[in-house]
């Protein structure tokens, strides 16, 4: 690593994928489910233009799966998430809140359906093996719940397509959003989804061989030369523009689904034996009191957000902390701080004009509509 500011050891967890990464020396890591993610490689500013302009390949493979298998396998998954999984149909991915007895976010992964009997949960960064490890021991039900050897690895940006059809063939072309097939990489077969942490559209191959890891890596990148192919990572600009959020800043177990803006993905009624579905029906009935939003913060670049800003609004002349920002950046193409907060009812109208309190000082700022672009 050529800035060693994270200290490595086997607890922050290599990917099939690492060598190679840290050859095109990210200039930060991050860590997400105690595993290394890259944040970026020239700057963030460059990472963004480059990968709405060309194609990336990431190393996701933090994004872990949870493998739940075995006869009770959909009444288990069922029950941790609001969303009717009696839609969800092999071959297909859903983006699932996963929520507590009061519906708090646990997660907020993408479920695959593999088989009836069969689903990969390809979490966000929380440690939600042990709640489902949890359920099924408990329960007695006749269900294995593992961490298998799948590294997901994402090809991102307006050329992914291209540059996939190179390597898996022109068939890559045809899966449709949130699908997944099985597609031969030297005679062994990865389910490869069109999906991604970005809105630039792009792949995720589920590479569940860990020792084909820098083949795959290789031939993505010696195939996609003239496609002017990059070592990439999730950019944060590019996912706030895009309204994606990220479990642990922006949503925690102190927040409901429908706080998160996530209702459209809870059919709580009809997700019979969902955990939380109680608390769920009431919530969503009365409608939360406080939700996500974009929020345009006015002046020069912020500094990272590494703890929540308070959003201060004006409450019956008085000044009143109305929310508080979870991430933040400086985005090139809209001259503004795009940033994603939880907001208060009395000033989560798109438009309304608040001020944020920054460790250097106060900015004004007006509340946005999710996604920005
Ligand atoms: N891909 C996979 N696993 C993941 C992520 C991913 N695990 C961690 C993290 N990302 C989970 N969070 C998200 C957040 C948003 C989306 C996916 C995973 C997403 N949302 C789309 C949107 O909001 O526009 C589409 C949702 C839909 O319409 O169903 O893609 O990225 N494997």
């Amino acid at each position: 690593m050529t800035n060693p500011i994270l200290t490595l050891s086997p607890r922050i967890r290599a990917t099939p994928f690492s060598r190679r990464v840290e050859i095109a020396g990210p200039k930060a890591y991050t860590v997400y489910n105690h595993m290394r993610l890259a944040s970026f490689f020239e700057s963030v500013e460059a990472d963004y233009h480059h990968l709405k302009n060309h194609v990336q390949v990431w190393d996701v493979a933090c994004e872990r799966q949870i493998e739940v298998r075995g006869r009770d396998a959909t009444r288990l998954v069922q029950m941790l998430t609001p969303r009717d999984l009696r839609k969800l149909s092999i071959g297909q991915c859903f983006y699932v809140p996963i929520v507590d007895e009061t519906g708090g976010m646990l997660n907020d992964p993408v479920l695959l359906k593999l088989a009836d009997d069969r689903y990969w949960i390809s979490i966000a960064d929380s440690d939600l093996l042990y709640w489902v490890k949890g359920l099924a021991y408990g329960l007695h039900w006749e269900v294995d719940v593992i961490e298998p050897d799948v590294s997901p690895l994402a090809v991102q940006g307006p050329k992914a397509d291209d540059l996939m059809a190179r390597v898996f063939g022109e068939e890559v072309r045809q899966i449709r959003f949130f699908r997944f097939a099985p597609f031969e990489f030297d005679g062994h077969v990865f389910n490869v989804a069109r999906s991604g942490y970005s809105k630039q559209g792009g792949f995720e191959i589920y590479m569940d061989d860990w020792a084909l890891g820098e083949r795959l890596w290789d031939r993505l990148m010696e195939a996609g030369q003239d496609l002017n192919v990059r070592v990439g990572a999730p950019n944060v600009i590019e996912r706030i523009e895009g309204g994606l959020l990220s479990y642990g800043s922006d949503m925690t177990r102190r927040n409901t689904p429908h706080e998160c803006g996530l209702g459209r993905f809870c059919d709580t009624f009809n997700a019979i034996g969902c955990i939380g579905r109680d608390a769920l029906l009431r919530v969503a009935s009365e409608g939360p009191v406080r939700q996500i939003r974009g929020l345009a913060i006015e002046g020069d670049a912020v500094p990272p957000c590494g703890v929540p800003w308070p959003i201060h609004g004006d409450e019956d002349g008085e000044d009143e902390i109305v929310g508080r920002v979870t991430s933040a950046f400086w985005s090139p193409d809209l001259k503004t701080n795009v940033s994603i907060g939880m907001v208060r009812m009395t000033h989560w109208k798109p438009g309304t004009r608040v001020w944020v309190e920054l460790p250097d000082g106060a900015r004004d700022a007006t509340v946005r509509a999710l996604p920005f672009i």
